[in-house]
């Protein structure tokens, strides 16, 4: 066994990683921000529609506080880091750029170069300004128009700065949550505006991707996809299949085939949209859990309960099953899809007390090793979150962060999770030590 010593200081890796992987985390302007009183999300929280009645607030203070943030990136030994533009900054009213928040974002992308942290910006997650959804947010076709404008605005000011672009973070789980649970606003329950929504979407990313594409012909455009696996409840039913198939349909692979193929082919909408075809450079994938659907699934849904996991299932704060192997499942399957690069744009835990995070990181990381060694291109895994942060509609008990935020004094701390990460990332792979301790 080679000792640490004679390996120059880093130690044994077992599972080892692709040279020039990139190692990060993510974060989305809204949760961590602060101030962002101009879009759709503040005033749903003004309303009082979060848990609690909380409100975002000055979340993590990030807009001014993002030098010392990017300190415990480097410190975490990252080389990248995926953040979003908040368009609601950006154009405060229809048709009026701020030039000063576009050059707040230059400034933030600068600190990130000069620290050797590739960024990857993320146009849209989740918020649109107040004026867009005043004017019928992603129901009305014109947004696209909108959202095509605020695009080009951004990508030409920021062009010399960024690679990496995702168009749209989650299409599909916007939609799916917005427009058919009614848990995000504009808190829509049907299934027709929910495709529509995706629809609009691949439409958007199309020609957002041709946009970014003549602007700088280097840049590598993605979404981020937000993947579920789906499993039946019963797989010997039937009926539960065929229900585990058409979500799946729906959720998985409705958005992503359109890219695939430029053909939209949903309920209700039916169309050709051949801009929109081969319109990815690498896959983003989101991946968190599992669920189970069925007959029974569905009876819960109209209670506004969703999930059905069976008994002894491990869990996160959030009641999420943690299922490694499902992350396996998932790289494997939209490789196959896509035959695009990966990066893992999000993965993570609620976990407050963080007793269960690190075995989440290592188990999730060596299935993801797995798929590598069959031929998988994965080229980076960026963990969701950096740091505790405002969770939507549940507010900010639920923490996703390798770093604790106090959000009286704003202080962050290390979790042992934050520890394990940088060690990882510093070594560019998992040791056996660290398997060991974490998985046995
Ligand atoms: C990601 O969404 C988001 O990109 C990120 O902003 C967020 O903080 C992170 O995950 C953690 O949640 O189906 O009942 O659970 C993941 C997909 C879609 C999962 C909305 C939670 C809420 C309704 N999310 N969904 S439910």
């Amino acid at each position: 066994m080679i000792k640490w010593e004679e390996k120059g200081g880093i130690a044994m890796v077992k599972y080892a990683f692709p040279e020039g992987f990139f190692w990060g985390t993510a974060t989305a302007s809204h949760q961590v921000e602060g101030d962002n009183n101009n879009n759709d999300w503040w005033e749903f929280e003004t309303q009082g529609r979060v848990k609690d009645k909380q409100i975002s607030g000055k979340a993590c203070e990030h807009w001014n506080r993002y030098e010392e943030d990017f300190d415990l990136i480097e410190k975490l030994h990252n080389n990248a880091y995926r953040f979003s533009i908040e368009w609601s900054r950006i154009e405060r009213e229809k048709g009026k750029f701020d030039e000063s928040a576009i050059e707040h974002y230059r400034d933030m992308l600068l600190s990130l170069r000069r620290r050797n942290i590739e960024p990857f910006v993320t146009l849209h997650h989740f918020t649109n300004p107040l004026w867009i959804s005043r004017e019928g947010g992603w129901l009305n076709e014109d947004t696209i128009l909108y959202y095509l404008r605020y695009v080009e605005k951004v990508v030409s000011s920021l062009k010399d700065l960024v690679t990496y672009w995702t168009t749209i973070n989650e299409p599909n789980a916007y939609a799916f949550t917005s427009y058919l649970l009614g848990m995000f606003p504009p808190q829509g329950k049907s299934l027709k505006k929910m495709v529509k929504v995706i629809n609009s979407m691949a439409k958007a990313h199309g020609k957002a991707y041709k946009i970014i594409h003549d602007i700088n012909p280097n840049s590598q455009v993605s979404i981020a996809y937000n993947v579920m696996i789906m499993d039946p409840v019963n797989p010997n039913s039937v009926i539960d299949r065929k229900i585990a198939n058409f979500v799946d349909g729906i959720y998985n692979r409705l958005f992503i085939e359109t890219l695939i193929t430029g053909r939209f082919s949903g309920p209700f909408i039916k169309e050709d949209i051949p801009y929109a075809k081969d319109t990815l450079d690498y896959l983003g994938i989101n991946y968190y859990t599992r669920i189970y659907l069925g007959l029974k699934t569905l009876f819960l849904a109209l209670q506004n309960k969703l999930y059905d996991y069976p008994e002894g299932v491990e869990r996160s704060d959030f009641n999420w099953e943690i299922y490694p192997e499902g992350f396996y499942r998932v790289v494997k399957r939209f490789w196959e899809m896509v035959k695009k690069p990966i990066i893992i744009t999000e993965n993570g835990i609620s976990d407050a007390k963080d007793t269960k995070r690190s075995k989440y990181l290592i188990s999730h990381l060596i299935q993801l090793h797995r798929a590598i060694e069959e031929g998988v291109d994965i080229r980076g895994y960026l963990h969701w979150s950096l740091m505790d942060n405002f969770e939507w509609a549940d507010g900010f008990q639920q923490k996703f962060g390798l770093f604790e935020v106090n959000f009286q004094t704003q202080e962050r701390k290390w979790r042992e999770s934050a520890r394990i990460y940088s060690e990882i990332a510093k070594n560019n792979g998992i040791s056996e030590e660290l398997e060991k301790k974490y998985l046995s």
